[in-house]
């Protein structure tokens, strides 16, 4: 495990000189949810799996950007499953974006997830390892990631980031999100699932939505590459994550590109959330 997160921190810092110095423009290749791909989300994963292909542990990859999963080494332990850079159209306006790493062994259900890292590309590279507990850790100009905190969730936090637009939410989940505000609390939606976890876990709580909506039922977010490894951060975190009802961790897909609804908060959210949902 130890060499996959290394391997990771190689990436982090490759990738976050790609962000400052290589064009953000739109490659010609559609990716297998339908984006058309940015050339740095083709570079991203590119310097992904060359680097796993450095290390013996990982059995098999599968990344956002990919239809197929790759195999790396027959004798391997591992399954990663990636997102290269997440939230990559926010890159145009200079906003925090993210790599997000599902560490699963056995097969890709939320179950076989052993271990989560993403990583923040912000004004500071920042790395959070989820495995027994969940650590953050800052990139110094010592040219390595040191250890800042163990981040733990409060019972209940005050920041809502409600995704998808207005328009196409159920009138149960807009009475929700209302009734959320109209108790107190505060707006916090960028766009980008990296930053907006990362945000609602360093500041103590929240919610984190995005519900079934109408042009897209089974929710926008991939179980694989972004579903699971946050669900798994939350709950090591102290917090919960489930798609309504259910606890996400107990969902399997069926496709590697699967996506399902899904809210991810504290304790005192969450329960609101099945509330609502009964
Ligand atoms: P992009 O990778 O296309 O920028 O999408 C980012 C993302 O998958 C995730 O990071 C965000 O939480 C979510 O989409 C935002 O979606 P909405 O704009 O529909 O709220």
């Amino acid at each position: 495990m130890k060499e996959i997160f290394e391997a990771i921190k190689r990436s982090a810092i490759k990738i976050k000189w790609l962000i400052e110095n290589e064009d953000t423009g739109y490659s010609k290749n559609i990716n297998s949810t339908g984006d058309t791909q940015l050339k740095i989300d083709i570079k991203s994963d590119l310097v992904i799996e060359e680097e796993f292909r450095k290390i013996s542990s990982v059995k098999e990859i599968i990344s956002e950007e990919k239809e197929k999963k790759t195999a790396i080494n027959e004798n391997g332990r591992y399954f990663v499953g990636y997102d290269p850079l997440d939230g990559s159209s926010l890159l145009d306006v200079d906003l925090s974006v993210g790599s997000i790493f599902g560490i699963y062994e056995n097969g890709y259900s939320g179950t076989d997830l052993k271990a989560v890292v993403y990583v923040v590309y912000g004004p500071r590279l920042e790395l959070v390892i989820a495995h027994e507990d969940v650590k953050l850790y800052k990139f110094t100009e010592k040219g390595e990631f040191i250890f800042n905190q163990v981040i733990k969730l409060k019972e209940k936090g005050y920041l809502n980031a409600p995704g998808s637009t207005q328009g196409c939410w159920s009138k149960k989940h807009k009475q929700m999100i209302d009734d959320i505000f109209a108790s107190g609390y505060r707006l916090r939606y960028s766009g980008g699932m990296v930053p907006d976890l990362h945000q609602i876990l360093l500041k103590g709580g929240g919610l984190f939505s995005y519900p079934s909506t109408t042009d897209r039922p089974k929710g926008k977010l991939r179980m694989i590459f972004e579903v699971f490894p946050f669900a798994f951060v939350f709950e090591k975190a102290g917090g919960a994550a489930i798609d309504g009802k259910k606890r996400l961790l107990d969902l399997s897909p069926t496709h590697p590109h699967d996506t399902t609804p899904c809210f991810f908060g504290s304790n005192e959210e969450i329960k609101l959330v099945i509330k609502y949902n009964e």
